[in-house]
């Protein structure tokens, strides 16, 4: 179902001009109110005035997570602190979070933008939706949430912990959408069994998982292991929080961007030039409605792709391609760039092993190694030793095939590898330790 049937269908030439409305209004309004943006504008030689074309937007200067942390806390704010309603803040690896900021009216939008993504899993009035997204400075979980009241359905806030009871409520309550991370849903399906509960008995039949990157092949078991369908949703507290793209349940491939209030760019991201469509490279965004926090080309060191294609369900928004990760995630591996999820798809393909893994990247001598845990099943874990060092042999060799690096297979007992409620942690770095 489309929520938004006027704007999410709008002919392009029409979603343009409101772009082109837009984006003038926002470089205006942040030229005139934030001293950040007045020098950055001033510095590159452009005014606001300059803005006569969508294509104009490529003349703005890009803002990064440099420029957040260095404008900690409220820096970036472009409204008095008195019209600011709501405040979130993601807690990023190293030193200050970033810090971000909502109007009224911004929160309105945002719950909007959920609502969409929530029909675009089928989700309507009827629908009891189990939130698992933490609810707190994150914006997983209030993000949900209001878009699910604003939809008109049931919304049970449960946030993250607890697992166990967390079966028994879903059960009981017999929620039909599911929303948390990739990860946490799969440990949820995991914990149901060990308490005796079929996940394929549960009443879902869809679920919203996002805020880390995940891959086609965790789609199929998450949606064998809880017979749902899974669907992709995208965003970043920078921008707005969840609800900057999302699947739609007809075509189940690649993430709508609700681009009557973003406009997405794609750029390499060693030089900063714009890459066509179909090309991979660093998602860009410009939100064009955001009051509080709005972000001018803001670097969102995300990967992937657009694809301007029609789409079956009638959208009319540009879809971009999965996440594959983070330019700041990927790992070189004695020259070799590799993404965690890479190493998750060909760990996928094997039959024996469990989706649940880490990646160690630590250093021998002037050495980068790579040791990939990996758990199997229990039917796995009670064979011969030999058998084992078979299958590790036969994932090192396949990670080889794939990516083209040397990595030390190790098979651990099933659930030894700690799981998350939220963003699972896949990658210890130690030669960052
Ligand atoms: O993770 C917002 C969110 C909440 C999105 C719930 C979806 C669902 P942050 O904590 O600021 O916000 O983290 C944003 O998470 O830049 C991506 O690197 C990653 N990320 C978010 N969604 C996906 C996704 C929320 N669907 C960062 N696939 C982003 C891959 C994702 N990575």
């Amino acid at each position: 179902m489309i929520y938004n049937i006027e704007f999410e269908t709008l002919p392009r030439e029409a979603l343009e001009a409101i772009q082109l409305r837009r984006l003038k209004n926002t470089v205006e309004r942040v030229y005139a109110v934030v001293p950040f943006y007045r020098k950055k504008f001033d510095e590159a030689g452009v005014k606001p005035e300059d803005i006569k074309t969508l294509d104009d937007l490529k003349r703005l200067p890009f803002t990064t997570k440099q420029d957040l942390r260095d404008n900690y806390p409220f820096g970036l704010f472009a409204v008095p602190m008195e019209n600011v309603v709501r405040i979130h803040a993601s807690s990023g690896t190293t030193g200050k979070p970033t810090v971000v900021g909502y109007t009224a009216r911004d929160i309105q939008t945002w719950a909007e933008l959920m609502a969409r993504a929530l029909s675009a899993a089928g989700a309507t009035r009827g629908d009891i939706i189990h939130n698992a997204y933490g609810y707190g400075l994150f914006t997983g979980g209030l993000g949900v949430h209001y878009g699910a009241e604003k939809l008109g359905a049931s919304v049970i806030p449960i946030s993250g912990g607890n697992t166990k009871r967390q079966i028994m409520i879903m059960r009981d309550f017999g929620a039909t959408i599911l929303t948390c991370t990739p990860s946490y849903a799969l440990h949820l399906a995991e914990v149901a069994r060990e308490m005796g509960v079929d996940p394929r008995s549960l009443k879902l039949k869809a679920g919203l998982f996002g805020a880390e990157p995940w891959s086609e092949k965790m789609r199929q078991e998450i949606e064998e292991a809880l017979d749902l369908v899974a669907l992709d949703i995208y965003g970043l507290s920078e921008i707005i929080g969840p609800g900057v793209s999302v699947e739609c349940i007809e075509a189940k491939k690649g993430l709508h961007i609700f681009e009557d209030h973003f406009i997405a760019e794609i750029i390499d991201p060693e030089t900063g030039e714009n890459l066509p469509y179909g090309e991979v490279g660093e998602l860009v965004i410009t939100t064009i409605t955001k009051e509080a926090f709005p972000m001018i080309r803001y670097r969102t060191r995300d990967i992937t792709s657009l694809n301007p294609e029609p789409c079956i369900c009638g959208r009319t928004h540009i879809r971009m391609n999965r996440v594959t990760g983070r330019s700041d995630d990927m790992l070189i591996i004695r020259g070799v760039n590799v993404f965690p999820s890479q190493i998750e798809s060909v760990l996928m393909e094997i039959e024996e092993v469990e989706p649940h893994y880490q990646l160690i990247v630590d250093r021998e001598g002037s050495l980068d190694t790579l040791t990939v845990l990996v758990e199997v099943g229990e039917q796995a874990f009670s064979d011969e030793v030999r058998k084992l060092q078979e299958l590790e042999k036969k994932i090192e060799k396949n990670i080889k095939e794939y990516l083209g690096v040397s990595a030390k297979v190790k098979l651990v007992e099933p659930k030894t590898i700690a799981r998350s409620e939220g963003k699972a942690q896949r990658v210890i770095d130690k030669r960052k330790l």
